[in-house]
């Protein structure tokens, strides 16, 4: 153990531990705008400067290492002349526009400005650093950049993509695209991970807001909604909820007052995606078909795979997603049960993902003409709805969603979670093999937070073997397993952002970035509680699901259910 003193405090840590770290353990917060653990080290804001005594001048304490008998000083006042000094830099070529910054009130750097005493800038300089990219889900400004670099960091060493990266030097250094064209063209999946990870607001997604209140605004329209798994165990965290609160009951009611006309949930579709998988999963095993059959259901995922693994595309699994699956019932069935013109339909999304909007947007995702879904929108633009009606969230009675898009399984649930997808599935898949109804369906083997997890599960005497893989790079090294033939499976669920959905880019933004880990152990739990108190925790046992083949599907794998819930992908 290294012994080292920081403010007069007397602290023992392990070789190789930083100073920032090290202060952590005596509760000070040294400030850092590019510092994430793991992920960006790259010591360039230097607004974590420190005083070692005796050593010259000051240290970026994100970098450098504890050392024996060290005193370091985090707040005299020549440190903090320097980190005034460096924020008053980094404000003067920054576009500081807060008040209609999408990060108004949620901006890192806003905050260490407020806290350092920031009320003037010194500096003149700002240097244009080119127009807003608007050209796709993820909106990009340039001219908010701090250049941190953990954009940058994310997309390359935990999405393994690399759509953006630094350009330029000294005044016009940049975080760009390649040849500097809108990230719609490039190989960005639309994740998100970047905007989450942004301490300021050069990262958003599309605002589509708009598009939902002027449908809303619209007598010709019947203007349904449905909500993803994992918005209702983070929705709260906009409303000063602890994350992982189940505010479900609170968020049907204010989107009853948004006025739409039924509110649905994609929990349901989750099980009809489950039908359809688990029925082509068995199909698959048991016909000699292409293995190991992968999930489609995560669209940043799809993309990657077509860009990176086009040789698994056949792996993967026809079935539409489970927003792609509502939009289409609620465009056939629905109209048919509701007596509703399919034309008038307005479909709406509310989603953890941004890459959703992307999904919807896709040519393969519309059935005779008429487009899945309508519009979507994130987590966040959900809250921004309802603060805007001036609907205070909190106080709100609990309310349950419609019929008969509405009911739903626990195994529909625990989508939203990594592993989720791949559980709720063999609880299906297990009934269907064994022709019981089996009471052992915690399959605890596929939970978790680890990149990468496997497992052999036996089912009616077939050791049936599955992986799961969370965050497209950890898809990327589980593919490459396969690849070299190093690893193979029946079954593979990949989901574009760690931890699943209820990390996805579009979700609220947590703004201690220290407690990441604990908000999306948060959220999880949840989800798996919400599955515990579900009365029916399959999806085959969902009675609206049983009633919507009965009356309209006819067979799992039908003709009709491929017409509306499946697809393929040819990139
Ligand atoms: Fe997801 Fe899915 S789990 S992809 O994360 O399969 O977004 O929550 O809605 O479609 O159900 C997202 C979540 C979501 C789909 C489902
Ligand atoms: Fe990279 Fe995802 Fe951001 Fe695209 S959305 S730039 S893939 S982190």
């Amino acid at each position: 153990m290294i012994n080292l003193k920081i403010d007069g405090f007397d602290v023992s840590v392990p070789k190789n531990t930083t100073i920032l770290e090290a202060a952590k353990q005596l509760n000070i917060d040294i400030p850092t705008l590019c510092f994430m653990k793991g992920i960006n080290e790259p010591g360039s804001c230097r607004v974590c400067v420190v005083e070692v005594e005796g050593w010259r001048g000051l240290h970026p304490a994100c970098v450098t290492k504890v050392s024996e008998g060290i005193v370091v000083k985090t707040a005299t006042s020549t440190v903090r002349e320097a980190r005034k000094n460096i924020l008053e830099l980094i404000m003067a070529n920054h576009n500081r526009e807060c008040l209609s910054c999408p990060r108004n009130l949620k901006c890192e750097l806003q905050t260490l400005c407020n806290d350092n005493g920031i009320d003037t800038i010194p500096y003149e300089g700002k240097v244009d650093k080119g127009c807003l990219d608007t050209s796709g889900p993820i909106v990009r400004d340039p001219n908010k950049c701090v250049l941190c670099g953990r954009c940058v960091s994310v997309c390359s060493k935990i999405q393994d993509v690399s759509a953006i990266d630094f350009a330029f030097r000294g005044a016009h250094m940049t975080v760009t695209t390649a040849y500097e064209e809108g990230l719609v063209g490039q190989d960005c999946i639309n994740c998100g991970q970047c905007i989450k990870i942004c301490p300021v607001g050069a990262l958003q997604e599309r605002d589509d807001t708009d598009k939902v209140w002027k449908a809303l605004e619209n007598p010709e329209l019947h203007v349904v909604v449905q909500t993803a798994p994992a918005v209702r165990v983070a929705l709260g965290e906009e409303f000063g909820f602890a994350p992982g609160t189940n505010v479900e009951g609170k968020m049907v009611t204010a989107l009853r007052r948004l006025g739409f006309n039924k509110v649905f949930d994609t929990n349901f579709s989750a099980d009809l995606t489950i039908i359809e998988e688990g029925n082509e999963l068995i199909e698959r095993i048991q016909n000699g078909g292409k293995l190991p059959m992968i999930t489609s259901c995560s669209p940043g995922w799809i993309k990657f795979c077509e860009h990176n693994y086009h040789d698994f595309i056949e792996n993967l699994s026809s079935c539409k997603s489970p927003q792609q699956m509502f939009g289409a019932i609620a465009k056939s069935y629905y109209p048919v049960k509701a007596d509703v013109d399919p034309k008038s339909m307005f479909v709406v999304s509310v989603m953890p993902c941004t890459a959703k909007k992307y999904e919807a947007d896709r040519e393969e995702m519309s059935v005779d003409g008429l487009k899945d879904i309508d519009a979507v929108i994130t987590t966040r633009e959900l809250a921004k709805m309802i603060r805007q009606a001036g609907i205070k969230f909190a106080e709100l009675e609990d309310s349950k969603q419609d019929s008969i898009l509405g009911t739903y399984s626990g195994a529909g649930t625990i989508f939203g979670n990594t592993g989720g997808v791949m559980e709720a599935a063999l609880r299906t898949v297990a009934d269907k093999l064994t022709g019981k109804s089996l009471d052992c369906i915690d399959y605890t083997a596929v939970r978790g937070l680890e990149g990468i997890r496997e497992a052999t599960v036996n089912i009616a005497d077939m050791e049936i073997k599955v992986a799961v893989a969370n965050g497209t790079g950890n898809a990327s090294k589980l593919l490459d397993k396969i690849r070299a033939g190093e690893a193979n499976y029946h079954f593979i669920e990949v989901m574009g952002c760690e931890g699943g959905c209820i990390n996805g880019g579009g979700q609220p933004i947590i703004k201690d970035k220290s407690t990441t880990e604990a908000v999306k152990t948060a959220r999880i739990k949840g989800l798996y509680n919400i599955d515990a108190s579900c009365e029916k925790r399959k999806s085959h046992e969902n009675p609206e699901i049983q009633k919507l083949y009965s009356e309209y599907l006819g067979e799992a794998g039908g003709h009709k259910a491929h017409k509306l819930l499946h697809t393929h992908y040819t990139a």
